[in-house]
């Protein structure tokens, strides 16, 4: 399908109920972002962001280290450095164009709602536990199953095509200094 779907969404101004900004933390997803999808993601609590439907969404995001002492927590069988952010380089604290994910990743059939970011950037260390500002700018799509893991990767590297092209416009553009 991936070839078929338009590659800009949204209107050319941005209309309501957008943005949407929160300002929150990276918390600690299902460890498989990195791992099973080469897509690395940065996930956030579901609830500051409860009033948006499951699906897939572009905008704008910034991370931000908060003082805190790093920790290792034991989390699901997994143990989690949390450094707060404090290994963040100056390079990686601009704000970059995101897609979004929220909802029970239905190809993984998830039972906790998850909502996870796919920052566009090459960040060089983790950053569980930083400060995140997102500002959400727009909707992609409805969340899908699939019948390969490819498939879903091919439709996330579409989302990401999307996000770039839907981002360009000035009216979205101008969103950045929001965050
Ligand atoms: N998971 C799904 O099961 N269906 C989807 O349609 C889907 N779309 C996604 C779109 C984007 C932009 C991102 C970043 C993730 C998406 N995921 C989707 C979630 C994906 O399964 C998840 O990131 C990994 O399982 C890591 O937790
Ligand atoms: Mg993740």
């Amino acid at each position: 399908m991936g070839q078929q779907r338009p590659l800009i969404v949204g209107p050319d101004k941005v209309e309501m109920p957008y943005p949407v900004i929160i300002d929150t933390e990276v918390i600690s997803g299902f460890g498989r972002g990195s791992s099973e999808l080469g897509i690395p993601t940065a996930n956030i609590p579901p609830d500051p962001l409860s009033e948006l439907d499951p699906g897939v969404y572009y905008g704008w995001v910034r991370v931000f280290p908060r003082s805190a002492e790093p920790e290792t927590k034991h989390i699901q069988d997994r143990d989690i450095v949390f450094n707060y952010g404090s290994k963040l380089r100056a390079e990686d604290l601009a704000v970059f164009p995101m897609v979004m994910s929220i909802g029970w990743n239905p190809f993984f059939k998830n039972i906790r709602k998850s909502v996870e970011i796919h920052v566009m950037h090459d960040f060089a260390s983790s950053f569980y536990g930083s400060g995140i500002k997102v500002c959400v700018t727009g909707f992609i799509r409805n969340e899908q199953s699939y019948e390969s893991i490819e498939d879903l990767i091919a439709d996330i590297n579409t989302d990401i095509q999307v996000a770039r092209n839907s981002l360009a416009r000035p009216d979205y553009e101008k969103l950045k200094s929001l965050l």
